[in-house]
């Protein structure tokens, strides 16, 4: 109901209005404290200041994002749904404070208020809803939506429990759940009144519709589940755009079972009902690694229908007919995760709206883009056909009819290709039969993107070559992956980017990335070299504290720092750089005491990353990586030469700490199995330089930064086959270093050897699927150059300065640009404030 006009007046004197000013700031600070927190100035400690401090940056941006909403709605923009099971967001007041231009603003007021600013910040759990490079990139695309002015909107799911916080025990993994929520989170806005029905199992039915007399396709559900929005608001930078993140979570329905309280089963029906909750308790702690749980698929279910149902409401309201659809909406798909999206849109369209099925079927192919982030095969989703049918009966006809439609398709444009139509079929006709999700995303689509160059080269050459052969490769495209430089650079590197502003006249960059060329023309002034690295030292220092107030080790900032942080696994291979250290150790203690300074840079090889908790060698290579440490750390013969550290818990809040204090990174993923990475873009915007294979982003880093500015080495993907061939006929060769490694493995240096066993055994012995052996001295001969290159101050400085200044492509805003324009059709609007 409006309000009547004669009662607009009071409303518009009293609408809410925002501070600007550290006055401003500091009555709202009070106000949280005493109303909303219902403290005061005898009880307010950090935490209570975080979050009054949060409430008010909150009201603010609440302000913003009222406007943006309204004035997208009245001009009835298209906008882009990025449907995402993912969100690595991190902390969320500094950023905020950042984008918004009010940090310093806020550091002043709490100062005067008598807190700290950085203490406040420190309070903030992390947003963990994600594994990794998938979930932080969805987190850096939403920050670039808002920042490009874009109409766009994130969904995904509102985990109770993000991914765990990990701890080490006796140099092993223990898990422990993250309570995220344990105080209540200011950063979302409950909607409580937006609850949408989920329905799960039942049957199908032929219906006759009452208006046309025609039969149509019912489905009736069995089990009805509520999704409740929760709403996260997005501020841009240098904009006032905020965009919106809304996140689902389950609850139970208020509907009650009577017919099971008349059986006289109250405490039954009612625990039923609770368990409604668990659909969004736990996010899946698997990265880059499929594996077929029923709340798994009831969780993408879950998230897809409410988000759709949401986003065709909206679509609705605008009153156009149906076939604009894909004119006001485009919808990403983060992975397959959110594939059934296809088919809910298609059900949505046909049994809920009576379009013919050739109509819905052109509009939900124009609505939506799919983007691919593995080639891997484990990683694959494939859902059996018995599970999803019972889970989602009226689903599976629909994907049954939507392969018919295609593979009739195919098989008149390549007659009789028996080879082709059951390798692009949706179903996989095994023993029990699967559903693939990559092949429902690709026909559901009209465009698919890998993320990065060599990625999507690789897509189109390997899993989906049939594809390309049916559908051309038009279809296919690239959007190389990026970070956004507000939280990677001005918010975890306050520092360099302070530096980076005085040479550049001014913050402009952080939305123009491109400017940081400009500090091209500074190399050669001593004094800017000087200050350039004197914010490295202080930024390792950072990291040394950092390292130890978590493992108890004390490191020389002076020495090289190493740093491979990232999710544990094969592909990824810690196991090589592990090695690699033990072999500098033996030759370390190798070489005569007196030359093993002018021989050896004093180095500190830093580990971190999580483990997948059923991912047992993974877990063994973080065991070797503390045994190693705790050898290596106390052998007073070594000191200051070097240290191993494993850093627990590594999660986006300390990739801000770590990021900026690397001298050197590693990203050495066997070719053709990162399909990206994002951290290596984090470390040399940082001003690190990398070692690593030629993969992934590597590849266009190089191109970008010169080869003279990066470590690479290792066997190419086109080379891997041939390599895995080789092994399997049993034609390996260890070199001699690593067998040197492992014997002093295997002779108990480390530790109990028998738990390393299976991890030297899979190099020797099963294959080494992942190249270890292949790129081993390759790896060592890098290492080498590095200490040499390292030893040379001066050049070392230019060349992280170059690599800077060069780094202007891997800015997430261009990112969303390419997107906008190559696959959403879609134009930013700006609030003109
Ligand atoms: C990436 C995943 C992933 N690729 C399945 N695939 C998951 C797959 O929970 N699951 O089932 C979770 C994650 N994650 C990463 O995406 C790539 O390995 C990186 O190379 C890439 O940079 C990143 C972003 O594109």
């Amino acid at each position: 109901a409006a309000i009547p006009l004669k009662c607009r007046e009071i409303w518009k004197r009293y609408g809410a209005n925002e501070f600007s000013d550290v006055d401003g700031f500091e009555s709202q600070f009070v106000k949280h404290v005493e109303t909303t927190l219902a403290r005061s100035i005898y009880n307010c400690d950090n935490l209570a200041a975080y979050q009054a401090t949060s409430n008010s940056i909150r009201d603010k941006l609440i302000v913003h994002w009222n406007k943006t909403q309204h004035l997208h709605t009245a001009k009835d923009v298209k906008r882009i749904y990025y449907l995402s099971l993912e969100f690595l967001m991190g902390r969320a007041l500094d950023n905020a404070l950042i984008n918004l231009e009010i940090r310093d603003l806020a550091a002043t007021a709490v100062d005067e208020l008598g807190f700290r600013l950085e203490d406040i910040l420190e309070v903030e759990p992390d947003a963990a809803l994600g594994n990794g490079g998938l979930g932080r990139l969805a987190a850096c695309f939403i920050d670039s939506l808002s920042t490009g002015n874009y109409p766009g909107w994130g969904y995904g799911l509102r985990y109770q429990y993000g991914i765990f916080s990990q701890k080490i025990v006796d140099g092993y993994q223990a898990e422990a759940p993250d309570y995220w929520l344990r105080f209540s989170n200011p950063w979302e806005l409950p909607r409580l009144e937006i609850q949408i029905p989920v329905d799960f199992y039942g049957y199908t039915t032929t219906v006759k519709d009452p208006q046309t007399g025609k039969s149509k396709k019912q489905w009736n559900g069995g089990e009805q589940i509520l999704a409740v929005a929760y709403d996260f608001p997005i501020p841009g930078y240098g904009t006032s755009n905020v965009n919106n993140l809304r996140m689902w979570s389950s609850k139970p329905t208020t509907e009650f079972d009577f017919q099971k309280f008349n059986e006289g089963d109250y405490q039954d029906s009612l625990a039923q009902q609770q368990r409604a909750e668990s659909i969004t308790a736990v996010l899946y702690p698997n990265d880059n690694f499929y594996k077929g749980k029923e709340l798994r698929l009831k969780q993408q279910y879950f998230w897809v229908a409410a988000s759709l149902h949401d986003i065709v409401r909206r679509f609705i309201k605008t009153k156009r007919p149906w076939d604009q659809f894909p004119d006001q909406v485009a919808i990403q798909l983060n992975d397959t995760h959110p594939t059934l999206a296809v088919v809910e849109l298609q059900r949505i369209l046909t049994d809920l709206q009576g379009l013919e099925w050739d109509v819905a079927w052109s509009i939900v192919q124009r609505t939506f883009g799919y983007t691919n982030h593995t080639v891997m095969a484990e990683a694959l989703e494939k859902w059996p056909v018995d599970l999803f049918g019972t889970l989602l009966p009226r689903h599976l006809e629909i994907v049954y009819d939507i392969n018919l439609a295609f593979l009739q398709m195919v098989e008149k444009k390549f007659p009789n290709d028996r080879g082709l139509l059951s390798s692009v079929s949706v179903i996989e006709e095994s023993q029990p039969k699967n559903i693939r999700m990559a092949n429902l995303a690709i026909i559901g689509s009209h465009r698919v993107n890998g993320v990065a160059e060599l990625h999507s080269q690789l897509i189109k050459q390997t899993i989906f070559s049939d594809f390309v052969k049916v559908y051309g490769s038009d279809k296919f495209t690239n959007v190389t992956n990026g970070i956004t430089p507000r939280r990677w650079l001005r918010q975890a590197n306050p520092g360099l980017a302070a530096l980076i502003a005085s040479k550049l006249g001014g913050y402009g960059y952080l939305n123009d990335l491109n400017k940081l060329k400009g500090l091209e023309q500074f190399v050669e002034d001593p004094g800017f070299r000087a200050e350039w690295a004197a914010i490295k030292t202080a930024n390792k220092t950072k990291l040394a504290a950092l390292i130890a107030s978590t493992t108890g080790v004390t490191v020389n900032p002076n020495s090289l720092f190493d740093v491979q942080v990232k999710r544990i696994h094969e592909y990824k291979r810690q196991q090589l750089n592990i090695f690699g250290v033990i072999w500098r150790y033996l030759q370390l203690k190798a070489t005569p005491k007196a030359e093993r300074t002018t021989k050896f840079v004093p180095k500190v090889s830093i580990f971190g990353g999580k483990a997948a908790p059923g991912y047992y060698t993974a877990k063994t290579i973080i065991k070797l990586v503390n045994s190693v440490g705790s050898v290596v750390n106390s052998d007073p013969e070594i000191g200051d030469l070097l240290k191993v550290v494993f850093i627990p818990d590594y999660n986006v809040s300390k990739a801000e700490v770590i990021c900026p204090g690397s001298d050197l990174s590693e990203h050495i993923s066997t070719a053709g199995t990162e399909a990206s990475g994002t951290s290596n873009m984090k470390f040399v915007l940082n001003g690190g330089l990398i070692i690593g294979t030629v993969d992934g982003a590597n590849v266009e880093i190089t191109r970008e930064v010169g080869e003279d500015n990066i470590f690479l080495f290792g066997n190419l993907a086109e080379d891997v086959e041939d390599l895995r061939h080789e092994h399997h006929m049993g034609r390996s060769h260890i070199p001699d270093s690593l067998v040197q490694v492992f014997d002093a493995i295997s002779s108990g240096q480390f530790g109990t050897p028998d738990e390393f066993q299976s991890l030297l055994d899979g190099v020797r012995f099963h294959g080494d699927h992942y190249l270890v052996s292949d790129d081993f001295e390759s790896y060592l001969e890098a290492q080498k150059l590095v200490d040499e290159e390292f030893r040379k101050k001066e050049d070392w400085v230019r060349k992280s300065i170059i690599s800077v200044a060069n780094m202007g492509f891997f800015s997430s805003d261009r990112c969303i640009e390419e997107y906008a324009e190559n696959i959403w059709n879609i134009e930013p609007l700006e609030e003109k404030v």
